[in-house]
């Protein structure tokens, strides 16, 4: 509700349009009760949540720090401070101001610094000096950084001096991802944490958790960060290794030097809810996990509210809960007592329990009040929001007493000066490599790939790039490239976005090698590191970028998915009924028809075999019918303009067999006359096509995103089309000839 409440909320290195669209239209819908409340949106792209945004400020990537110690002084410098609060609540704020004060002495200095306009850059200071509620935002474009927590700590110094935290509409706020995250943090999920917010590094904390669990031993030190632990492996330190619902594969920076240290490792366990992945192509190992809607459990979210989360598939095959397989393989490690859990309700009074263990207020996660909760009220635990404590009196909003976790219960301003990204731009790798998510997919595609709704908002990994960096590079829109860096390379397709911030390229972190012939994006990131947080520095990486010079370019209808293009490009992609291959080569097949033969499913006698080909111009296409049913069809041309439009073709995959005209269309690639093209899928939810959208927006006149979800459905689900549904309205918005 804090979100609902502010007057003002700051996202920094936040696409929540995209990455968090139900907090967002949240947001949307607040600000539309309440026009007075402004949104300012901090990132080097244009993305579509600044498509709402009152302001948005282009930023050079990685220069947050300047920005938020320009903030800090120019309250400074306005008297705008709350100076009780910092006196009351407090600890050095002397050496952060005069830091920030060096390391950005002035609007105009910042400017300069961030590559920004001055008079936005005053703007964004005079709206958060003016608004009392000020929440800010901040996700990936501030933590992936190898200034990550700096840049956090330049964030909340502004609120601590402000005295905007623990107030309602008030507070920075980390909007990350998993929709665990904050769960996983509760159990201790980080190398040096131990289980309900207490430090491996604090031996008062350790003894308490040793004496809890009754154990003989417990780690004394922190354990290796996950880029460390994967240098660690490498260098045969650690010799088994077990990976637990993550694909490193794909998602560590220096992917293939994380893959070359798992093959290294003697023995790799991996479990995962998916059979064929990156990673578990790499394991000794395979434990099947049960995965969402099979599991049972809680979870909890940014707003510290716990709920139960409740199975309603059965586990499939021999898949087991995670919990269940660490508890089996410990028994066998002669821990049965420890580990004698008989079900998920079990583990939680047991977490519940040390949360309350010699607590005494001075720790904020305190869940006592649930430690003995029975199976059945368990099974039917409402959300609930902690602290949860057996003393009501610790169960206040948080922070809001002016007492913080610290040991004296004062807040401590961190000074943080100036700092570049670990790696620098150079003649040899002149831009810089951003990375992040798309709408539709989640992580490392394991799920979202397979699912062809999903599949249809973005088709296949994009490079995204400025128009001018474009013409520097001699890259066309839609035509394929290589990006490469010091670590590794992928290719990829080119789209030309004048969102896109000048020197700077983005490109999605989703596609792997099931799907993607080289496009692990990871491959390419640069393996800085924070040295805090130990979080990599994925939105910064120094790369390279050339045309990929391809001889023909095509694409393979099959329903089938167990293909080996053999290309130098290929994409993967589910579509219904079938998978859709992009393929794309730098040599032309000796014998096209041969090369079509060796890839499209066999079959028996029943199968029909048609075929075109024209060498002269360089086209060539092919059919596979069995029983009268289309079951491949392969399309080669030099480019992809010359290719035909794959939505008709796609759609016979859906017919059981194909009429006459059908088939006769069939290697034109479309069938004349009553066939429209309905364009990209733009809301996925309800399968809803960018022309039916705009025609229904012309002919019945729509004016807003709630005519059209009346009309279509469209946007009336997630909501995270609604910033793209707008774009489509005012780009059908004729000019208004009444007005002046
Ligand atoms: N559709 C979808 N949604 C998701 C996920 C998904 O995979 N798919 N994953 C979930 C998870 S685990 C997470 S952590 C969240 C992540 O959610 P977000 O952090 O919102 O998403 P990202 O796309 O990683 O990055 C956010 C923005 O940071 C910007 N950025 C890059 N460099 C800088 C910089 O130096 N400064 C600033 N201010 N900004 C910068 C990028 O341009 C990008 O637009 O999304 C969650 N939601
Ligand atoms: N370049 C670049 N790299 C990034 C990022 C970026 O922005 N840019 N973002 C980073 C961020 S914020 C994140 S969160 C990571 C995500 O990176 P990962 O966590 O590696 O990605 P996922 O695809 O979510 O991997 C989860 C794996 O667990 C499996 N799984 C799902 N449910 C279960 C279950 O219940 N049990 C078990 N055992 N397995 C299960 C899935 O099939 C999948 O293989 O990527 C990081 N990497
Ligand atoms: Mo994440």
């Amino acid at each position: 509700t804090d979100l609902e409440q502010a007057g003002l909320l700051v996202l920094v290195g936040s696409n929540a349009a995209w990455c968090h669209p139900v907090v967002y239209q949240r947001i949307v819908a607040a600000r539309d009760k309440n026009p007075a409340m402004k949104i300012i949106v901090i990132d080097p792209r244009r993305t579509a949540t600044c498509d709402e945004a009152d302001l948005h400020l282009p930023l050079i990537p990685g220069s947050d720090v300047i920005l938020f110690n320009g903030l800090l002084n120019y309250l400074y410098q306005n008297d705008a401070l709350d100076r009780d609060f910092i006196n009351k609540h407090t600890d050095d704020f002397e050496p952060a101001l005069s830091i920030a004060h060096v390391c950005s002495p002035s609007v105009e200095a910042v400017a300069t610094n961030c590559g920004l306009d001055a008079r936005d850059v005053e703007l964004f200071y005079r709206e958060f000096l003016e608004a009392d509620r000020t929440v800010t935002l901040f996700s990936q474009g501030v933590n992936q950084s190898s200034a990550g927590t700096d840049k956090v700590n330049a964030i909340i110094n502004c609120h601590l001096a402000t005295g905007r935290i623990g107030r309602p509409g008030a507070g920075p706020f980390s909007i990350t991802g998993q929709p665990n995250a904050m769960g996983g943090r509760e159990v201790g999920g980080l190398a040096n944490q131990l289980a309900a917010h207490m430090d491996i590094e604090n031996p008062a904390h350790r003894d308490l958790v040793q004496r809890f669990w009754d154990a003989p031993v417990i780690a004394g030190q922190p354990g290796h960060k996950a880029v460390d632990m994967f240098n660690a492996i490498h260098r045969g330190e650690i010799k088994t290794l077990w990976i637990m619902a993550t694909n490193p594969v794909v998602s560590l920076p220096d992917a293939d030097f994380v893959r070359a240290a798992i093959r290294k490792c003697e023995t790799v366990i991996v479990s995962d809810c998916m059979h064929d992945t990156d990673t578990t192509r790499q394991a000794d190992v395979l434990l099947p996990a049960l995965t969402w809607g099979e599991k049972d459990g809680t979870v909890t979210n940014s707003e510290r509210r716990i709920s139960r989360q409740r199975k309603f598939l059965l586990p499939p095959g021999e898949a087991r809960a995670d919990w269940w397989i660490i508890s089996e393989v410990a028994k066998r490690m002669g821990h049965d007592r420890a580990f004698d859990y008989r079900c998920p309700a079990d583990i939680f009074r047991e977490h519940a329990r040390l949360s309350a263990c010699e607590n005494g207020g001075n720790r904020d996660f305190d869940i006592s009040g649930l430690a003995e909760l029975k199976n059945d009220v368990y099974e039917q635990l409402q959300p609930v929001q902690w602290p949860v404590s057996n003393n009501p009196e610790n169960n206040a909003h948080i922070f809001s007493d002016g007492h913080f976790y610290t040991g004296n219960g004062r807040a401590k301003f961190i000074a943080v000066g100036r700092k570049e990204p670990a790696n620098q731009v150079s003649d040899q790798y002149p831009l810089v490599l951003n990375t992040g998510r798309v709408r539709d997919h989640w992580h490392t595609l394991t799920r979202t790939g397979k699912s062809p709704r999903l599949s249809q908002h973005i088709s296949e990994p994009c490079i995204e790039i400025h128009p001018q960096d474009a013409l520097d590079h001699a890259l066309v829109d839609g035509q394929l490239a290589r990006v490469e860096s010091e670590w590794g390379s992928v290719i990829a397709r080119v789209k030309i976005e004048h969102g896109q911030l000048a020197g700077s390229i983005f490109m999605p972190m989703h596609w792997n090698d099931q799907f993607a012939a080289r496009a692990r994006v990871d491959s390419v990131v640069n393996p800085a590191i924070d040295p805090v947080s130990g979080q990599p520095e994925s939105k910064h990486t120094p790369v390279r970028i050339e045309p990929f010079i391809a001889a023909w370019e095509g694409f393979l209808l099959t329903t089938g998915a167990e293909i080996q293009p053999g290309t130098d490009y290929w994409v993967l992609n589910r579509g219904y009924g079938h998978w859709c291959y992009q393929v794309a080569d730098s040599t032309l097949p000796a014998d096209p028809g041969e090369w079509a033969m060796q890839r499209m499913p066999e079959t028996g006698p029943e199968g029909e075999w048609l075929e075109y080909h024209d060498p002269a111009i360089g086209r060539y296409r092919a059919a596979r019918l069995v029983n009268g049913q289309l079951q491949a069809c392969l399309f080669i041309a030099p480019d992809t303009s010359q290719l035909p439009d794959r939505q008709w073709l796609q759609s016979l995959f859906s017919e059981s067999t194909l009429d006459k005209i059908q088939r006769a269309c069939l290697l034109a690639g479309r069938q004349t006359g009553n066939h429209e093209n309905l364009g990209p899928v733009i809301c996925s939810c309800f399968g809803v096509r960018k022309n039916t959208i705009t025609r229904n927006i012309i002919e019945k006149n729509l004016k807003d995103t709630a005519a059209i979800g009346q009309c279509l459905k469209a946007g009336t689900n997630c909501g995270s089309c609604l910033p793209e549904l707008k774009n489509l309205i005012k780009s059908c918005e004729l000019p208004d000839s009444d007005a002046a």
